[in-house]
């Protein structure tokens, strides 16, 4: 036999975000969560072009700006206009002690179980009257409650889950089906996995394996979500760009959760800016030299899930699609309709770049830089596509 071809293994990533994208607003109370969910629901609401909607006082549905979606929107003058959303939910009720039932207790849980990825919120401005539940200012104290919480609800789930798991496994014994074999495998990456949280550690700092993400990505588990880390600052620290806590906060970041975002912010300024007319808005952030930051954690929220979007445009509607990187055309055919995923043909693709430099779909073809792709096509950020599939091809069973 001639020796198989090494092929590179695509690498699963955690979590499994859908096209409705949910982040959740965490930190102990009185932190600032609350003013950065409603600066964020009033931004959103100005934004008229935008069909919006609050779905509940502590979830509120944005759009993520996008200045291609924009141009798009501008080119083709579409009836609609769809750009793509976050959900954000403001979670109350996490503080010391929550995992074992202090304060609200468990409630806080499932809530962020519910969502994709989380916004930490540090509190990093000194202002007596507003009181700290843990008495001082201490943001790194913070971040660690925060996180030992989080971090022994994964613990206590994954050791039932542990327990059970390998109880059913001793049963099974040695050899059995394939069935037997898989339940005896999860048995043990459960098991390796409660071993690496109770050693202090995050799941999503782990190395894991595409059969374990698998495995992981069915717990729901809590730490294993992607964290931006928001540095709430008072207003006059934001505005100066200077805060003494900043580079311990970052450096905390880098020992205990590398390689996670942090955005410095200011709730408060943020807040103002919303409650402000347009013309006020500008000229607040002119003045002080200190543009909104809500726009970059938007996107970056959008980013830490490793989503991209891809965009289908004309007179009727001009859209933006969530998906994941890596995803090859067919499946991203999908999410727009099953059956164009079931029945498809190719993908009819521009670069927004070619489109926006060239000026009309027309030039593009001129141009030969209207591309047809096939299955293996990998979508890329950005690309304008038009899918052709076949209805009439029969569903294929699963
Ligand atoms: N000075 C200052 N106060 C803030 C800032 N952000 C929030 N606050 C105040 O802190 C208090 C608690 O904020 P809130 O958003 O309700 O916190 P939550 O408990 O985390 O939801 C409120 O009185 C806010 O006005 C900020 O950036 N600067
Ligand atoms: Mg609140």
């Amino acid at each position: 036999m001639p020796p198989k071809k090494a092929v590179k293994e695509e690498k699963v990533l955690l979590g499994r975000p859908s096209n409705n994208l949910k982040i959740g607003v965490v930190g102990l109370p009185n932190v600032g969560k609350s003013t950065f969910f409603n600066a964020l629901t009033n931004a959103s609401a100005a934004a008229e072009n935008y069909p919006f909607c609050t779905i509940d006082p502590e979830e509120s549905r944005v759009a993520v700006p996008d200045a291609r979606f924009d141009w798009l929107c501008q080119h083709y003058k579409p009836a609609k206009e769809i750009p793509a959303f976050l959900t954000v939910i403001d979670i109350a009720g996490l503080v010391k002690g929550a995992a074992s039932g202090a304060g609200l207790g468990n409630a806080f849980l499932s809530h962020i179980k519910a969502v994709d990825a989380i916004f930490h919120v540090v509190r990093a401005f000194d202002e007596p009257d507003v009181i700290h539940v843990e008495g001082e200012l201490e943001p790194l104290r913070d971040m660690a409650i925060i996180r030992e919480e989080l971090r022994l609800k994964d613990e206590e789930f994954l050791t039932k889950q542990a327990t059970e798991l390998n109880n059913v496994a001793k049963r099974l014994g040695h050899g059995g089906s394939a069935a037997d074999k898989a339940k005896k495998e999860e048995a043990a990456i459960v098991t390796k996995v409660l071993e690496w949280v109770q050693q202090g550690k995050d799941v999503r700092h782990g190395n894991w394996s595409n059969k374990e993400v698998e495995v992981i990505n069915g717990l729901h588990l809590l730490t294993a979500k992607p964290v931006i880390y928001l540095a709430n600052l008072s207003e006059k620290d934001y505005i100066r760009k200077k805060n003494k806590w900043l580079p311990k906060i970052k450096a905390w970041i880098d020992e205990n959760s590398p390689g996670d975002m942090m955005i410095p912010y200011s709730g408060a300024y943020e807040y103002r800016l919303t409650l402000a007319s347009a013309e006020e808005k500008e000229q607040i952030q002119k003045e002080n030299n200190a543009p909104s930051v809500l726009p970059k954690i938007i996107v970056n929220g959008y980013a830490a899930l490793q989503l991209i979007y891809f965009f289908t445009g004309g007179p009727d509607e001009v859209r933006a699609w969530t998906i994941r990187k890596n995803t090859k055309a067919p499946q991203a055919a999908g999410v727009i309709h099953t059956d164009f995923e079931r029945g498809f043909i190719m993908a009819e693709v521009m670069k927004y770049e070619d489109l926006k430099e060239l000026g009309s779909e027309s030039a593009v073809k001129a141009a030969g830089k209207y591309m047809q792709k096939g299955k293996d096509y990998i979508v890329e950020d950005g690309d304008i596509i038009y899918f052709k599939f076949n209805v009439t091809a029969p569903a294929k069973k699963k």
